[in-house]
């Protein structure tokens, strides 16, 4: 099953409050009426208070369907899709799970994770000016095209982005961050909210080692910097080493709450 559904204006972060902070800010603050920053965090704590308050609806939602839920994040292109297209594999259909996949265009992830024969919805943000991450309510809509009853895992792949998908609550049990070895060791601390907020992370790639100058003991060092205990699984999604303790792990996480 695809279904395509499009994001409506009011939840682009970007549209609803950077744009009226940054000429309100700037007008007011130079005409002495506040402290610059003032309405930014403002506006900002309203947006989030919202979206936690319907990540809490769905939270409640989901626990009461049995649903257990995780959001997977990264970088474009380090390796969410394959890593799920594998993940898949390895958990249907003795687990049934249940994809909503974000982009902003294309319905390529998709179509690639449909192959599997779990239901997936593509959410594309490319009408209203590309939106870069899912929110709450975005989650909330989608799960209406499924039938959460016959669902033990919802899988959502959000947009490729290590900054903003970090701040919206989506009433997820578990949030993954996917980073390759083809990106940097240090990311985790160049982006260190979404390692913070992450219960574990998934490093990718590890097939293509022997090519890379790649320090990864500097990669692990950094992960722990910003989130000391974090659980890291080292992974190829191309040749499926260290798949076992990942999938294990995972099993583990949504037997407990599920039993
Ligand atoms: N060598 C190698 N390539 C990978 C691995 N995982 C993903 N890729 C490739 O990386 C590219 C981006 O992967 P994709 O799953 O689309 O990343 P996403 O944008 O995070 O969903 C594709 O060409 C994949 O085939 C891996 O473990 N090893
Ligand atoms: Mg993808
Ligand atoms: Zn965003």
């Amino acid at each position: 099953m695809l279904i395509k559904l499009l994001k409506n204006q009011q939840y682009n972060h970007h549209k609803t409050f950077q744009k009226p902070f940054h000429s309100h800010t700037r007008n007011d603050a130079d005409r002495g009426n506040i402290k610059a920053g003032t309405s930014k965090i403002k506006v900002i704590r309203k947006v989030l208070d919202v979206n936690d308050a319907i990540a809490q609806q769905n939270r409640e939602l989901f626990a009461k369907k049995g649903v257990f839920v995780i959001n997977v994040m990264s970088s474009p292109g380090s390796g969410k899709t394959a890593t799920l297209e594998k993940t898949l594999s390895y958990l249907m259909p003795e687990i049934k799970c249940a994809v909503i996949v974000g982009d902003i265009c294309t319905s390529n992830d998709a179509d690639r994770l449909a192959v599997s024969g779990a239901p997936v919805v593509q959410v594309n943000t490319d009408a209203f000016g590309g939106d870069c991450h899912l929110a709450a309510h975005v989650i909330k809509t989608a799960v209406n095209n499924f039938e959460l009853e016959d669902v033990d895992l919802l899988i959502v792949e959000n947009l490729g982005n290590l900054v903003c998908p970090a701040e919206f609550d989506m009433g997820e049990d578990l949030r993954l961050v996917v980073l390759s070895v083809t990106e940097g060791e240090d990311k985790p601390v160049k982006y260190p909210l979404m390692f913070r907020v992450c219960d574990a992370t998934l490093l990718n790639k590890i097939d293509l080692l022997p090519h890379l100058d790649y320090d990864r003991q500097a990669a692990v060092k950094y992960i722990r910097q910003v989130h000391s205990d974090m659980p890291i699984f080292e992974i190829s999604a191309k040749t499926e080493a260290g798949f076992g303790p990942w999938i294990d792990w995972l099993k583990q996480k949504i037997n407990l709450k599920l039993k």
